[in-house]
């Protein structure tokens, strides 16, 4: 019966550790975007999700974790997405393209002009009419805005989810200009953890036959 027990946990672990090895993606579009766009055209909003002047990586491929280890940079001049001139606070959503184990995001924050307060959502539908909020935090603004943006990560709670939502309370304001910068949006994902129906079927048998082991157990202690 132990035995049993411990093919049935080590079963459940190999599920569990399979939902946390994490790549590093791009979002494969901005849905919203309530801060409105560059006014001048010299800093679309695209440039938060294409990897302009950033150390390139592999969507979906590359693990994040060694991504981020590499002390990655964004060199930016006209590559961050935005001096829309709108204040705080506001939304930014982004689409990931389908449904994944979303678990952290790896933020190039402009060394000037980054946030300096988010709240950030995860939902299945582009209105988060259903939301998660999965985290909130308070990034540095460090780092030359021009050559030498790092990346800063935070981990949030794991969701399965399609879209995630920043919601920006505030931002670096050097010059008291409305200018909000951010160089790269990246976030930590792995493939939504599918249990397969022979996964279950031998589950099922496993837990079947502990019943079946425990009855035989109760039965020989009552006769
Ligand atoms: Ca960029």
């Amino acid at each position: 019966m132990q035995k049993l027990l411990c093919i049935i946990c080590a079963m459940l672990g190999a599920i569990v550790s399979a939902a946390q090895a994490g790549s590093i993606l791009s979002p494969v579009a901005i849905v919203s975007n309530t801060f409105g766009a560059d006014p001048y055209g010299f800093d679309p909003q695209e440039n938060m999700i294409n990897q302009s002047n950033v150390s390139p990586f592999v969507s979906g491929v590359d693990d994040f974790a060694i991504y981020a280890g590499g002390t990655p940079k964004a060199g930016c001049n006209n590559c961050d997405g935005m001096y829309f001139g709108r204040d705080a606070p506001g939304n930014i959503d982004f689409d990931l393209g389908q449904t994944y184990s979303v678990q952290a995001l790896g933020l190039f924050n402009s060394g000037a002009r980054g946030i300096t307060s988010v709240d950030v959502y995860t939902a299945s539908t582009s209105s988060f009419a259903a939301s998660t909020l999965v985290g909130s935090f308070q990034p540095s603004v460090i780092g030359d805005p021009v050559t030498n943006v790092p990346i800063s990560v935070f981990d949030f709670v794991v969701t399965e989810a399609r879209y995630v939502r920043l919601h920006i309370n505030d931002f670096a304001r050097p010059d008291g200009c409305n200018c909000l910068g951010i160089a790269e949006v990246t976030f930590e994902v792995s493939a939504v953890a599918a249990v397969e129906p022979t996964t279950l079927a031998l589950l099922g048998s496993g837990a079947g036959a502990v019943f079946a082991a425990g009855r035989r157990n109760r039965s020989r202690a009552g006769g």
